[in-house]
C-alpha cells in the first residue's frame, strides 16, 4: 500500500506512528536546577513541564547532594539539589564539586542528549535578599564549570512584583556571569481569602532558557513546557508553512481531482508535527476526529473529489479554476488550512478551553469542521503567516468599475 491509497483509518494510524517516532527522536533535555531549600524548585519543575517529574519520589541519587529525575520516554532529565543549604563551606565546595563532575561527564560523553544544558539558580524573593553566600556560590559555579554553561537565575515565590523587581535590580547590580534575572510565581498563592497573587513569569523563564540552549535541545523544550502556548504554536506555524510549500510544489502541475489524495502524505506528516511540537499526549480519538471532519471521511477516499469540489467553493478566486484540477495555490491553501484548524485545536486543549473528549462528539466535529473551513476563506499574509494567494482572474484586488 503506498501512503495516497489510504483509507482515514490508515492514515489514523499513520499518524500516529509518525507521532512516536517524532516524539522519540527528540533530544533529551538536561537541565540543572539549584537553590537553597524551600525555595520553590520543585514547585517550578512540576509546573512548568507537562509531566511531574518531580513528584514522582525522591529521584535517583547522583551524589550526597544531586538527586536525577527522569520519566520512561519524556525526553527530560531534572538534577535536582533537594534539601540544600549553603552554609559550612565543606558542604558548599562538596556541592560545586559534583556539580562540575556532572556536568563534565555530559560533555565527555559528546552525546547532546547526554549533555547538561542549563542552570537554573532558584533564589526566593519573599526572603527579600540577596545573600553574600548566594553571590559567592554563584560566582564559584560559574568559575568552577569548564563549558560556558548558562545560568538563569529564577527568582522563585515572587509574590509581590515590586519587591521582586527591587532585588532583581539588587541581583543584577552585582554583575553575576549570568543569563538574566527572571522573578516567577510558579503557582497562585492565596495570601488571604480575597486576594490571590497570580502565577506569573513561567513563560518568560522559557522564552529565556529557550535563547541560551543549543538548538538540538530548542524543540524538545518547546515541546515539554506547558507555559508558553504561543512558542508552540510558533512552532506549529513554520511546520504549517513548510508543508503548504511542499504541498504547492506538488500542485505545480495540477492535480486532478482524483488524485488529489497526492497531498495525503504531505498532510500526515504535517499532523504529526504538530502533535509533536505541541508535546501533547493527543489520543488517536483526536486524530480520527480532526482527519475525519477534515480531508477523510469514512469510506471515501481520502480528499476524494466531492470533498475538494466543497472545499473549492471556500477558497476566494478558486473558483475560477477550470477542468477540475488542483493548482498549487488551492494544495497549499487546503493544507495550510489544515495544518492551522489542527494548531487552533491543540491550542484549545493547551490552555485547558476544550477537553480532547469533546472533539470525538457531533459538537466537536462541528467545531473542527468550522474551524478548517474559516482557515479555508481567511484572507491571509498581513500578520505574518504564509500568504497563500488563491489562483483568479481578478488578482489585483481592484473593484470593478472604479476605473476612470
Ligand atoms: N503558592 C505557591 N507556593 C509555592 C510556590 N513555590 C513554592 N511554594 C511552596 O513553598 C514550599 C516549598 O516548595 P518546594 O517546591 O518544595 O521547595 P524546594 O526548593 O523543592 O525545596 P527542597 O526540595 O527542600 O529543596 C511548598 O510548600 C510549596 O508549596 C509558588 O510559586 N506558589
Ligand atoms: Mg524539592
Amino acid at each position: 500500500m503506498n501512503d495516497f491509497e489510504m483509507n482515514p483509518q490508515e492514515m489514523v494510524d499513520t499518524i500516529m506512528k509518525k507521532i512516536k517516532e517524532a516524539r522519540d527522536s527528540m533530544t533529551r533535555f538536561n537541565l540543572v536546577i539549584l537553590g537553597k531549600t524551600g525555595v520553590g524548585k520543585s514547585t517550578l519543575i512540576n509546573n512548568i513541564f507537562s509531566e511531574p517529574i518531580a513528584d514522582v519520589g525522591i529521584g535517583k541519587p547522583v551524589t550526597s547532594q544531586i538527586r536525577q529525575y527522569e520519566r520512561d520516554g519524556y525526553p527530560l532529565r531534572v538534577f535536582d539539589t533537594p534539601g540544600l543549604e549553603l552554609s559550612g563551606d565543606n558542604a558548599v565546595d562538596q556541592l560545586l564539586a559534583d556539580i562540575r563532575e556532572t556536568v563534565s561527564a555530559g560533555l565527555r560523553s559528546g552525546r547532546p542528549e547526554d549533555a547538561i544544558h542549563c542552570i537554573w539558580y532558584c533564589v526566593s524573593a519573599s526572603s527579600h535578599r540577596f545573600e553574600d553566600a548566594e553571590k559567592a556560590f554563584i560566582t564559584k559555579l560559574s568559575e568552577e564549570i569548564e563549558c560556558r554553561l548558562p545560568i538563569i537565575v529564577v527568582l522563585t515565590q515572587s509574590f509581590s512584583k515590586n519587591d521582586a523587581q527591587t532585588l532583581k535590580s539588587v541581583i543584577e547590580k552585582e554583575n553575576l556571569p549570568v543569563t538574566q534575572v527572571v522573578p516567577i510565581l510558579a503557582g497562585d498563592y492565596e495570601i488571604d481569602e480575597e486576594y490571590v497573587a497570580k502565577a506569573y513569569g513561567l513563560d518568560r523563564l522559557i522564552d529565556v532558557t529557550y535563547g541560551v540552549i543549543p538548538d538540538a535541545v530548542k524543540n524538545t523544550l518547546a515541546a515539554i513546557q506547558k507555559v508558553n502556548v504561543r512558542m508552540k504554536q510558533k512552532k506549529a506555524h513554520v511546520i504549517v508553512a513548510t508543508s503548504a510549500a511542499a504541498a504547492a510544489a506538488t500542485g505545480a502541475i495540477p492535480i486532478p481531482f482524483s488524485d488529489a489524495a497526492l497531498l495525503v502524505p504531505e498532510q500526515i506528516g504535517m499532523l504529526a508535527s504538530i502533535t509533536a511540537a505541541f508535546g501533547l499526549p493527543v489520543e488517536k480519538s483526536v486524530i480520527t476526529a480532526v482527519v475525519s471532519s477534515t480531508i477523510g471521511s469514512a469510506g471515501a477516499t481520502v480528499l476524494g473529489k466531492s470533498i475538494v469540489a466543497g472545499i473549492f467553493k471556500l477558497i476566494p478566486g478558486a473558483g475560477s479554476v477550470v477542468g477540475g484540477a488542483i493548482s498549487g495555490s488551492v494544495a497549499a491553501a487546503i493544507t495550510a488550512a489544515l495544518g492551522e484548524a489542527y494548531t487552533g485545536i491543540l491550542t484549545l486543549i493547551c490552555t485547558g478551553e476544550m477537553k480532547s473528549e469533546e472533539l470525538e462528539t457531533e459538537k466537536g466535529r462541528k467545531l473542527i469542521r468550522k474551524m478548517f473551513r474559516d482557515k479555508l476563506k481567511l484572507k491571509r499574509g498581513s500578520d505574518g503567516e504564509p500568504e497563500i494567494k488563491a489562483s483568479g482572474k481578478k488578482a489585483s484586488g481592484k473593484a470593478p468599475g472604479k476605473k476612470k
